[in-house]
């Protein structure tokens, strides 16, 4: 077992049961004329995070551990759109509509790729996902379980709606789990703070919080 050094304590990394579960690193959240700069969001603020995210990709690469990319995305006919997602808010553009990247949050249109930067490679997973949480009407569950995974380091975006949904719903499911706190962001970086502060907050309640250096260095020891 190696040991990570992380808030609120250490935490044992057992290198034959832990995953990536990198969160909608999409074009639709992080570049303009997508999902987020749709509801009003400066998306910028979001890219200031690929470097360490592709560090932490990099890392679980290295070692041959499973990592699993998740999209936020609908099916064409938009069957799994609740009509509460689809009309919330007063955005320019709403789920399905046309945009510059192609119909917002579609599966198989330009915007609900991942964006180029953190492609995943050739055995990597891929999971599409419905709502904010990575379990909720997704097969991540069974993937997790026929993998024999216990641990999930979350990255992605943005960091208090879909990973911490995520992480909640993972946390609640058994997992250990733990945030990098640098591969992660919002649209609003107080938010971003304040969630790590209520993962690791009460002992753990939802998980751990490392950087990515410090994961990095545990899985090489
Ligand atoms: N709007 C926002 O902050 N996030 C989302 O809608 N989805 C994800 O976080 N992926």
């Amino acid at each position: 077992m190696a040991i990570l050094q992380a808030q609120p304590f250490d935490f044992e990394i057992d290198k034959s049961a832990i995953a990536l579960v990198m969160i909608d690193m999409q074009r639709d959240f992080i570049e303009p004329g997508g999902f987020g700069e749709t509801l009003g969001n400066d998306v910028s603020l979001l890219r200031a995070i690929i470097p360490k995210s592709k560090e932490l990709l990099n890392g679980f690469r290295k070692h041959n551990l499973p990592i699993i990319h998740t999209r936020e995305c609908h099916k064409p006919d938009l069957s799994d759109l609740p009509d509460a997602k689809r009309d919330r808010g007063n955005p320019d553009l709403r789920i399905g509509d046309e945009g510059p990247m192609g119909r917002i949050l579609v599966s198989g249109q330009d915007g609900a790729d991942i964006i180029p930067e953190l492609y995943p490679i050739e055995g990597e997973i891929v999971i599409d996902k419905p709502g904010k949480g990575a379990f909720y009407k997704t097969d991540l569950q069974d993937t997790l379980d026929k993998l024999s995974i216990k641990q999930i380091v979350f990255a992605g975006v943005t960091t208090e709606v879909c990973v911490q949904t995520s992480m909640r719903e993972a946390n609640d499911r058994g997992y250990d789990c733990v945030v990098a706190t640098d591969a992660t962001e919002s649209y609003f970086p107080h938010f971003k703070s304040i969630t790590i502060e209520m993962i690791i907050a009460q002992g753990g309640i939802v998980g751990w919080a490392a950087d990515t250096s410090s994961i990095i260095e545990a899985l090489d020891e």
